[in-house]
């Protein structure tokens, strides 16, 4: 078994333990209690979890390789067919531990109104007690790893820092991909001073002893028994949404469960877009869109594909970064036709999480389009029945291994964004695309999105249920003030993107989908751009403008007859039962709802009630 060089295996002090500033030297004296600050803490755990041994994580690819070699070595990896996966490994999760558990995500504020109706809370103290004793011991045998990591471009004004403390091997290599993690990373928390602290231990992986515990008002994240992604890779929800969202709004700017993508016109204009789907619902597929032939010299730039903060800059033009260095993307669905540009990052350097294998050990999964299954995600002959890799199987990559990643990904102050798009996944009322008639009304429009539950979290799938902006299971603080923060923007640029509502999975009475959707909704990326550019007219309906048939380009599709139309209707007996749910579901949060958002509701339900 190879194990990690004695060189590598330092203790905290002792590795970042440095000479005292004479005590009247203000510009010495802070950077030194900075480093002593994280000095402390990695102490504390380390007195309470009582690691063998403690590795504080450079990020180089070395150390990214020895791991690799060390969890191939225990069996945690499994390496796939290098011939034709090089680089790319395989790793199976706990049976129980396979998606996000929201209803053991708590967030822990002081007074419980912060965290509002739509987060589960617990008393800070409370919550400290109860996590903090299953931390006791909770490393013994085992290392652990201290990894600093920078959200955001190392450079960028608008990047924040964290440091996770984990036992998971698996979490380093990831967090390795996800993040600008290790030295550098340091180097800027030893500048900036302040930097979110993550604690986390896969534990015994018993679901009854797992909890995600965030605490926004001393930017503190525990989260014990789960070794899955989004409870354990902690830059990425806890950190870059939960935790974020809160700074945002103490700050000004908002942190949001948006792709970003560059749309570049054959005329060679790029326009941004930033926007929110719940998890699962194509986000990845369309921030890498392919064109279809028919659409020539049109080209798309993928700059996220998961989480945006956005800033408002001194010209009151918003701003977008993407905090994430990598991908952690659904892997069932994942082909040539669907995303061939994921599918071709995936083939190297890659992890996969619970998917399936080939008889010659090359991943599988249920519409690859390829091969066929021999052993299934827990490792067992497949039998047919059921799928053969996890529906929620995620591949984790770096983004810079996409062939359309954009340059300005990397930019410190980010991209413009053009337009705002948010969308659920519904097979019934909401219109391909229609646009919000104001800022206001946008955020109505987003607070009120709806969507069916998928795999990404543990629970039944298929079930309609509010989804505002896409951030149900990421808004760290209480629904009614981040509308409110929303709107706030409002009052600080009147040159705010447009806000649009977009919805690629409409189906007819029998089950079809009526839109083709992935590379095709480029033809409604179209639209949104002419609208920005004010080159289209729209249709003014009740629940906002909607596209006149001839301006979406469909010429060419195979689309059943009428299905464009259907697509472009707006049933509104429809829309006055959806908009009377969204106001019953905004009184859930009592008076703290912003009045200009019930003013808005009410406003749309007039508007219906007087065309129906
Ligand atoms: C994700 C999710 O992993 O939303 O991005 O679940
Ligand atoms: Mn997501």
């Amino acid at each position: 078994m190879r194990t990690i060089d004695s060189a590598d295996i330092t203790t905290a002090p002792k590795r970042w333990s440095i000479i005292a500033a004479p005590s009247n030297d203000r510009e010495t004296m802070p950077q030194h209690s900075r480093l002593q600050d994280l000095n402390s803490w990695v102490d504390a755990v380390a007195a309470r979890t009582q690691p063998d041994r403690i590795v504080w994580c450079d990020g180089s690819d070395a150390e990214y390789h020895r791991l690799v070699a060390q969890m191939t070595d225990d069996g945690t990896l499994l390496p796939l067919n290098q011939d034709r996966y090089p680089g790319c490994y395989l790793h199976r999760s706990d049976p129980d531990d396979v998606a996000r558990v929201e209803h053991l995500t708590f967030v822990c504020t002081s007074d419980e109104e912060d965290a509002g109706p739509n987060n589960n809370w617990m008393a800070p103290d409370a919550a400290h007690a109860k996590i903090d004793a299953l931390f006791n011991g909770a490393m013994r045998g085992r290392t652990m790893y201290v990894v600093p990591y920078c959200m955001g471009p190392i450079d960028s004004p608008y990047a924040r820092c964290g440091v996770e403390i984990t036992d998971s091997p698996y979490v380093v290599v990831n967090m390795k991909l996800m993040t600008r993690m290790g030295d550098a990373a340091l180097a800027r928390i030893e500048r900036d001073g302040d930097y979110v602290k993550g604690l986390h231990s896969t534990g015994t992986l018993d679901p009854d002893q797992r909890f995600i515990m965030h605490f926004p008002e001393s930017l503190e994240i525990k989260s014990y028994g789960s070794g899955y992604g989004g409870n354990a890779l902690l830059g990425k929800k806890c950190h870059a949404l939960r935790i974020a969202s809160w700074q945002a709004r103490k700050e000004g700017w908002l942190a949001e469960h948006m792709l970003i993508v560059g749309v570049q016109s054959p005329a060679g204009d790029t326009h941004y877009l930033a926007c929110a789907f719940p998890s699962a619902c194509g986000k990845t597929n369309l921030a890498m869109l392919i064109p279809p032939a028919s659409q020539p010299g049109w080209k798309i730039w993928t700059l996220g594909d998961d989480i945006a903060w956005l800033h408002l800059d001194d010209a009151g033009q918003l701003r977008a970064i993407n905090p994430e260095a990598g991908y952690f993307g659904v892997v069932p669905g994942t082909n040539e036709k669907t995303n061939k540009n994921a599918f071709d990052t995936i083939r190297s350097d890659t992890i996969f999480t619970n998917v399936a294998l080939t008889e010659d050990n090359c991943p599988w999964w249920e519409d690859k389009g390829e091969g066929t299954p021999a052993t299934d995600w827990r490792g067992n002959p497949y039998s047919g029945d059921g799928p053969a890799a996890h529906p929620n199987a995620r591949f984790t990559v770096r983004a810079t291994a996409n062939p359309v990643y954009s340059e300005l990904a990397e930019a410190p102050d980010g991209v413009p964004i053009s337009a705002i798009v948010f969308g659920g996944r519904r097979k019934q009322l909401a219109p391909l695309v229609f646009e919000a008639k104001d800022w206001h009304h946008g955020v109505m429009v987003a607070a009120g999105v709806a969507s069916e539950t998928t795999a990404a979290a543990t629970g039944a799938v298929g079930v309609v249920r509010r989804d505002p902006m896409a951030m149900k299971p990421f808004c760290g603080y209480n629904f009614a003030d981040y509308w409110a923060h929303w709107l706030s923007f409002a009052e600080r640029s009147d040159t705010l993107p447009r806000v649009f509502h977009v919805n690629w999975f409409r189906q007819d009475s029998d089950g079809r989908f009526l839109w083709p959707g992935f590379g095709e909704n480029l033809r409604v990326l179209r639209w949104i751009i002419g609208r920005c550019d004010g080159q289209l007219e729209a249709r003014d309906t009740a629940i906002g403008h909607l596209p006149h048939e001839a301006d979406i380009d469909a010429h060419d599709l195979d689309m059943a007859p009428g299905a464009l139309e259907t697509l472009l209707d707006v049933d509104m007996a429809g829309w006055d039962a959806e908009i009377a749910a969204v106001g019953e579901y905004l009184d859930a949060f009592g008076a703290r709802v912003p009045d200009r958002l019930r003013e808005t509701q009410l406003k749309v339900r007039d508007a219906l009630k007087a065309v129906s």
